[in-house]
């Protein structure tokens, strides 16, 4: 650190240097993201919370009383209004804590999970820290977890099932009932991961699109991570994670004698609380019929891009269930037609499994994106 300080001005000249580095999502470029431009309430919202901490709720009251009804609020919109929960940092902090409490409640000293094969990294994450067996199940012809594999793992070890509900590379729903059924019968945590779809499958579903359920309407659905700032609108970080009642959070909680409450179950300590409130303002003023508007218009654009990539003779990979698109080249390889979008100003992702361009289609895209998009896709042909 230098001895004396710059003017504030000097500071800021120099800040906008390194945000020019940055890619912006107004620009329509970044192709490959869960996130995207924050709702200008939302943000608002967050800079006038910036100093709460829910790490001592105690002298944060109001701020408090705006996290429980976020999860009230999000609890009821995956059918329990009684879940129980936190506005956390994002979907892996949120997925490390479901495994936390799935397996404080198990009695085994080797405890395992299972994960379907195209689920987050965020599981390998947690299953490092937490010292857990990952069992990986394999997925059907559609990308979606196949529930035989998933029942052939299971031992008197499993302390969770893990399901997708919107996968990270292909948007895909994993059958999250029978998931549930398989749960219910063998008496094991069924943890939903609907980072992504959490705040996009409800809104469709309401709006007559074939969907299945993924949420605690199924009795075998002990937890659900929602993330706020992917579908959500909300800013980063905002992540949630449900549980079915106050049960698990006691098996993971602490005690913290000299704060003003005496337990804590997130990981983190000294938290912010502006992500509860501004989560919780986007909410209020989108209500489920701005979400509604908003899932049906990124699946327009969605339909649109499919629709472009066939005319122009590239191959999706799947049929979408949610904004995301994978697609191939006739017979560039994936990596290096990602590496020539790039040269023209595109930010795409290579999904994985299976190996093809990944767009996912965020609210920051929008139809002229699309076409432009199109444009240089057609010249590549
Ligand atoms: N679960 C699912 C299903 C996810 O897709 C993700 C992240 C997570 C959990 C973890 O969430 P956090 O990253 O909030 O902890 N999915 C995106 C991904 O890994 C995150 C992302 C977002 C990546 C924006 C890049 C990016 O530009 O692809």
């Amino acid at each position: 650190m230098d001895e004396k300080g710059l003017s504030r001005e000097e500071v800021l000249r120099l800040l906008e240097e390194y945000r020019k580095q940055d890619m912006s999502y107004s620009s329509g470029r970044i192709l490959g993201s869960m996130c995207t431009c924050s709702h200008p309430l939302a943000r608002e919202v967050y800079c006038s919370f910036l100093e709460s901490n829910l790490g001592d709720p105690g002298l944060f009251r109001g701020t408090r009383d705006l996290e429980s009804r976020v999860i009230g609020m999000l609890g009821a919109l995956m059918g329990n209004a009684d879940a129980r929960g936190h506005i956390v940092t994002g979907g892996t902090e949120a997925n490390l804590m479901a495994m936390r409490a799935a397996r404080n409640m198990s009695e085994t000293k080797k405890p395992e999970i299972i994960v379907p094969r195209s689920a987050h990294f965020s599981f390998r994450k947690a299953a490092d820290i937490l010292r857990l067996e990952l069992r990986e199940a394999e997925l059907d012809d559609n990308y979606r977890v196949d529930t035989s594999s998933v029942s052939d793992l299971i031992s008197d070890d499993t302390v969770a099932v893990v399901g997708v509900a919107g996968t990270t590379e292909l948007g895909m729903i994993d059958p999250i009932p029978e998931l549930s059924e398989i749960c219910l019968e063998e008496g094991i945590h069924l943890h939903v991961d609907a980072a992504f779809g959490g705040f996009i499958i409800p809104f469709l579903r309401e709006a007559g699109y074939e969907l299945p359920e993924f949420d605690f309407r199924l009795p075998g659905v002990s937890s659900i991570t929602v993330d706020p700032h992917k579908m959500g609108l909300a800013p980063i970080p905002s992540g949630c994670i449900l549980f079915r009642d106050e049960s698990s959070l006691d098996a993971m909680s602490i005690d913290t004698p000299y704060l003003t409450e005496k337990q804590q179950s997130t990981i983190v300590g000294t938290r912010t609380g502006a992500s509860a409130a501004a989560t919780w303002a986007v909410m209020k003023h989108m209500g489920r019929e701005g979400y509604r508007k908003l899932a049906l218009k990124v699946m327009g654009v969605t339909f649109k891009l499919l629709e472009g990539l066939r005319g122009l003779g590239y191959i999706p990979v799947t049929e979408p269930e949610l904004n995301i698109v994978a697609f191939n080249h006739p017979s560039i390889p994936p990596g290096e037609l990602a590496g020539l979008l790039e040269s023209r100003g595109w930010a795409v992702s290579v999904a994985s499994c299976p190996p093809a361009i990944r767009v996912v289609l965020m609210p920051h895209i929008r139809e002229e994106h699309i076409e432009i998009f199109l444009g240089d896709l057609e010249g590549l042909i």
